[in-house]
This record gives structure tokens, C-alpha cells and sequence, in this order.
């Protein structure tokens, strides 16, 4: 039997109150509660302070360029289908420097989860606006107010449609851990847009901010219909909709490579002949 334990604890390098520590502890809790061992789960991410979660999971881990987590988390859903993969990063790393690997990843319906740490700012490099921030928020880079409108990622991915697409609020643990429960199980692309304080360098979308916003949809919204989807995504201001906003069955990247049909890549021999050949046809 798999325990938390088995995920490890460690010393982490946040602020206390940072939203990270609910979303790291909804994610051992989630991989705990659908049975999975540490050795059949790699969290990859890129860099920043969300970036730094998989560092504090004792699992397979991989810490890439910043903004690079999705291609590198594709290159190993591919190689060992397996494998449960998981991207984790910031909303800088994900929608800023990764965001064409951002569109590439709906697109091609790999299956893997994306856990977007969402604080509406560049967090470790000192509070600069990221794709997320609202337009005319001032902060010590923007000291006029930021000249864009805000991201949103997840009417961009309903547009897209997309697997599974979810909002979560880190200071709803229990409703976030089911979240990641769902997206992991999900076959498919699957990305859960969380919003998480950021104590030092967000001080507008506070956790009362937030608290006093998010609302988990109703039961008997239907995450199957697009257009009501659509609206749902594009809702933000005073009400805030958590849950699953859209679902959509199609087959994954993986499924149109037949080659992965005999098991995963890695567990294959390799024939050194062909490899020599096809490497003398370079030369
Ligand atoms: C290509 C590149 N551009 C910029 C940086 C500098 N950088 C490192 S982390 C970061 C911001 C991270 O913000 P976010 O992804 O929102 O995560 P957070 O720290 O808020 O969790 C930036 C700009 C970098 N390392 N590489
Ligand atoms: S700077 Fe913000 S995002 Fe980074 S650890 Fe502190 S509270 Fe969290």
C-alpha cells in the first residue's frame, strides 16, 4: 500500500503562507488516493517558485528550462507510456516562456496532466507582471500599470478543445486534491489552472481575495457542452467558477503512434545494426 510518507517531506525554500505548500500537499494526497507508487510518477517543471514543487515530492523528477516543462514531459509520456506525467509550473513558466508549448500540448492531446500554479505574477524574480497579471496593475517593473490584457488561459483551451480543462483554488485543499485525481485519470491532454496567493508579491489577489471570489460549480453543470464552457471560462471579476469547466473524449498523441502499441520505447532492446546503419548514413 502507497502512504504519504512514501512521498517524502521536505525542508522547502517558500514563504510561510505561500499558496505552493496546499498545492504540493494536494498533489501527494491525490497521487496517494489513486494508488500510485513514486516510482510510476514523473513530475517535470520548469523554474520558478511553483517550479520548485516536484523538488519537495520523492518521485521521478525532472527540472528543465524555464518554460520548457511540456516538451520534455511529452519526450517521456513517449518514451514510457506508462509513466504517470505530470508538468508543474508557474503561470509565468507556463503561459509567458512556455506558451506556444502551452498550445502544442492541446493540440496534440498528449496524455499528461499540467498543474499551473497560478499567482498572477512572476514570483521568484521578484514580483514583475506575468501573462496572468491584470492590465493596469502597478508593480515595481509596470510602475505605470501593465499596458496588456491579462491570459486567459483556459478559454484559450476550451477554444482549443481541450481534454479536461479545470480551475482549482489552492485554498480549497479538498476540492484540489479531487481536481488532480480527475485530470490524472483523465486519458488525454488535462490542465488544472490553480490560483494560489502569493504573500510577497501579490498583494491584490490575497487569499480573502480569493476566498471571498471562487465557487465550485454546481452539480448539474455539464462540462460536455462547449458553448456554456466557453462563457464559464471567460467568467472572472466578482465570481470565480472552480471544478472541471470542460471534458472532451479524443484520442491521445499517443494513440496514433503504432510503434507504441508493442509496450513502451524504453523497454525495448536496441538493434545495433540498424543503428549502425542508419548512423553510417550520415557520415
Ligand atoms: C528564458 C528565461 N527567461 C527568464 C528567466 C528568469 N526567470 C526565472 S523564474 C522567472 C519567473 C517565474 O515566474 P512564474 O513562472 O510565474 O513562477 P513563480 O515564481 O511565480 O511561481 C523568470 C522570469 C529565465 N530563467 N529564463
Ligand atoms: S515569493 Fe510568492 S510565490 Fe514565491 S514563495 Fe514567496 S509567496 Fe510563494
Amino acid at each position: 500500500m502507497v502512504t504519504l510518507e512514501d512521498y517524502g517531506t521536505f525542508e522547502t525554500a517558500w514563504c510561510p503562507g505561500c499558496g505552493n505548500f496546499s498545492i504540493l500537499s494536494a498533489v501527494k494526497k491525490a497521487l496517494v488516493g489513486l494508488g500510485l507508487k513514486p516510482h510510476q510518477v514523473l513530475l517535470v517543471s520548469g523554474i520558478g517558485q511553483a517550479a520548485k514543487a516536484p523538488h519537495y515530492i520523492r518521485a521521478n523528477v525532472f527540472n528543465g528550462l524555464h518554460g520548457r516543462a511540456l516538451p520534455v514531459a511529452t519526450g517521456a509520456k513517449l518514451a514510457n507510456p506508462e509513466l504517470t506525467v505530470i508538468a508543474e509550473s508557474g503561470d509565468g513558466c507556463t503561459y509567458g516562456e512556455g506558451g506556444n508549448h502551452f498550445l502544442a500540448a492541446i493540440r496534440r492531446n498528449i496524455n499528461l496532466t499540467l498543474l499551473v500554479h497560478n499567482n498572477q505574477i512572476y514570483g521568484l524574480t521578484k514580483g514583475q507582471a506575468s501573462p496572468t497579471t491584470e492590465e493596469g496593475r502597478i508593480t515595481k517593473a509596470q510602475p505605470q500599470g501593465v499596458p496588456s490584457a491579462p491570459f486567459n488561459p483556459l478559454a484559450v483551451a476550451v477554444a482549443m478543445q481541450a481534454g479536461f480543462v479545470a480551475r482549482a483554488f489552492s485554498g480549497m485543499a479538498d476540492h484540489l486534491t479531487d481536481l488532480i485525481q480527475q485530470a490524472v485519470s483523465h486519458h488525454g491532454f488535462s490542465l488544472i489552472d490553480i490560483l494560489q496567493p502569493c504573500i510577497s508579491f501579490n498583494l491584490v489577489n490575497t487569499l480573502a481575495w480569493y476566498k471571498k471570489r471562487c465557487y465550485a460549480l454546481p452539480d448539474d453543470y455539464d462540462p460536455a457542452q462547449w458553448e456554456p464552457a466557453m462563457k464559464t471560462a471567460m467568467e472572472w471579476g466578482e465570481r470565480i467558477p472552480v471544478g472541471v469547466i470542460y471534458r472532451n473524449k479524443r484520442p491521445s498523441f499517443e494513440d496514433h503512434f503504432p510503434v507504441l502499441k508493442q509496450g513502451p520505447l524504453v523497454g525495448r532492446g536496441v538493434d545495433q545494426k540498424k543503428v549502425k546503419q542508419i548512423l553510417g548514413s550520415y557520415a
